[in-house]
């Protein structure tokens, strides 16, 4: 006959009392220690998405615009060169964001981009055929 002699041995759970309730002799008013941590954001100096350049130019040649798709960052200038012996004008298309007006021959004229960023195509009026798209972002 056995005798199952099972673990009886009750460990004798040290219930350690670690906090002293009630000996709290904080008097208020005292040092309070800084608790402004300032978690370490990092500066972000420049848009995440502002990587045009503040100016563009653009050539009118041969009744085309050089290049045909070009990037300015919100606001920025561009420059357009009439090169052509004829008035060409940079205009955009739908509600006309930009508009030079007629840019004689040999002429320089800047205007400025729009502040929203987005595509916008544009042409010239006088030969709607000549076709362009600004880029601001
Ligand atoms: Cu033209």
């Amino acid at each position: 006959m056995r005798r199952t002699a099972g673990p009886a041995v009750a460990l004798a759970a040290v219930a350690l009392c670690t906090v002293g309730l009630g000996s709290c002799t904080n008097s208020g008013g005292g040092t309070a220690p800084s608790r402004s941590r300032t978690p370490s954001v990092p500066t972000v100096t420049a848009g995440p998405t502002s990587a045009a350049p503040a100016t563009a130019r653009l050539t009118i040649k041969d009744f085309a615009f050089k290049p045909a798709a070009l990037s300015v960052r919100p606001g920025g200038t561009v420059t357009v060169v009439n090169e052509d012996s004829t008035t060409h004008t940079v205009t955009a298309t739908g509600s006309k964001p930009f508009d030079t007006g007629s840019i004689g021959p040999g002429k320089t004229v800047t205007f400025k981009a729009p502040g929203k960023a987005g595509s916008y195509p544009f042409i010239c009026t006088i030969h709607p055929y000549m076709k362009g798209t600004l880029t601001v972002r």
